[in-house]
Formats: structure tokens, sequence, C-alpha cells
């Protein structure tokens, strides 16, 4: 069975009231009120059993709490991503130092132009990952991608995206074969083997969950997804990222857990 270690979050900066979004009717996100979330993100992953590294705000970058699309993890190797989106391509620059603090440089490796990857297109399921095709995400990016899993011991696969932002935007997999599923994952053909828990379309925004050693963080307020997770046999624990759902941003975007 898979366990997370080390977690790494980075605080949202001020300037995320300026951060991408898809859904200005939300509103602007209260910074005081995203740094408390944050707050109580980081106490639900260290009552995972996990180590919390915290990074400094970046004020240049709006967007750059959201550290899952600058890298992605694994037990063997880490790959820093190229994001698709132009203003948050610069933020890999300070994970690059902070993953040096954990990887040796043969085992970091580099996705680079023409290819684009976020890390929020990438989905570990066991030595396997799937790798979504996206806005942001291009096919060189993901080719690139597979061939880096390789050399490392693991697998890719593609899988492409017609709806939302990020693979994991509607998707969270809780190991043990079981995946939460939303929007147009549920029938597809990629997924058909998984013990599937489907999210309502309503509550689409709630499975973007994380399963960190055998507790799922849910976001706070969907008590039917709630209740699902914790039928199939899971200790959940409710954060609220209403702020962050303002930039289209979840619990999954919000930390590297490896
Ligand atoms: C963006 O559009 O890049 C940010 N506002 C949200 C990123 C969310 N990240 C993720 O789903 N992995």
């Amino acid at each position: 069975m898979n366990m997370f270690k080390n977690v790494i979050v980075k605080r949202p900066s001020r300037s995320m009231v300026n951060g991408i979004t898809s859904a200005p009717e939300l509103g602007k996100p209260d910074y005081e009120l995203a740094l408390k979330q944050h707050d109580d993100y980081i106490q639900a992953l260290k009552s995972c059993n996990v180590e919390v590294t915290v990074l400094e705000a970046d004020e240049r970058f709006p967007d750059s709490c959201f550290v899952e699309d600058t890298a992605v993890i694994t037990k063997n190797c880490a790959i820093i991503c190229n994001p698709g989106a132009d203003s948050r391509n610069k933020e890999i620059e300070d994970m690059k130092e902070t993953i040096k603090k954990f990887f040796s440089e043969d085992k970091i490796e580099y996705i680079t132009s023409p290819g684009t990857v976020e890390g929020g297109d990438v989905m570990m399921v066991g030595n396997h990952f799937y790798i979504g095709k996206s806005f942001r995400t291009n096919e060189e990016g993901a080719r690139q991608f597979i061939e880096k899993l390789e050399k490392h011991g693991y697998t890719g696969s593609i899988v492409t995206l017609e709806e939302v932002l990020h693979l994991k935007t509607g998707l969270a997999y809780l190991e043990n074969n079981n995946l939460l599923v939303a929007g147009e994952f549920i029938d597809k053909e990629d997924f058909k083997n998984f013990n599937k828990i489907v999210i309502s379309q309503d509550d689409s925004y709630s499975a973007n969950c994380i399963w960190v050693n055998d507790n799922v963080i849910v976001p706070y307020g969907y008590n039917k997804t709630k209740r699902a997770i914790e039928k199939a046999g899971y200790n959940v624990i409710e954060v609220d990222t209403s702020e962050y759902r303002k930039l289209d941003g979840g619990l999954s975007c919000l930390s590297l857990r490896f």
C-alpha cells in the first residue's frame, strides 16, 4: 500500500485575488479567509501523519498556492512540469529548489517546451499514471511525461479531456481500486475497471478530494460525497475550500503528496 510521508504546500499570496478563474460570478477570494482555510488544510494534513513543508507565499504569482501543477512527485523520481498557463509557468523555479532538498539530480526530470504539463492533469494509480490531455497539458507534454515515467519504472496513458480544467478536477483515486468520478469521467472507457463512487452533477466540485494514508480529505459542505466516502470505509476529514473554489482550485491542487 502506498503511504505518503511528505507534503509540500505554499501559502496563498495577497495577489491570489487576481488568480485565473473560469467562474468570476463566484466573486474574488477573501484573502484572510483563504489563509484561515489554508491553516485548516495544513492541520488536516498533519493529522494524517505526514511531514508538511510550508513554502512562503510568492506575490509574483497569483495562482502559486496551487503547487500541484508545478511538479509530480513519485517514490522513484520527481518530474518538474511545464505549466501551460503563461502566468503560472515560472512557478516551477521555486519548486525546483524545494524538490532538490528531497531528490538527487539524477532523480529529477523536466518537461520542456513545446511540451506542456500541469500536475493537476496527472493521477497516480499504483505504478501507473493517467495523464489528461487538456488546455494546459498537450500531446507532446504527455509524451515526454510517459517517457520520463518509463525511465523510472512506471507506465502512463493519456486520457483526453473534453470539459474540465484538469484531470483531477473530476477524479480522485482513493487507493484500493476506489475512484471518485464526476461529469465526463463517469462513463469513460479508461476507468471502467475501478470501483466507482459516482458524484452527482450538483456536487461535481467535491470530486476533487485527496486520499492521505487512509483518510480522505473532502471539501466542506458536500454531505452526499462525505457519506459515500465513509461508506467505502474511509475516515473523512472536511476542510472548507470556498475561497480556492473561486479560482477553480481545490484540495488536490493545494499540495504535493509523496
Ligand atoms: C489555474 O487556473 O491554474 C488556477 N486558478 C487553478 C489551478 C487548479 N489546480 C488544479 O486543479 N490542479
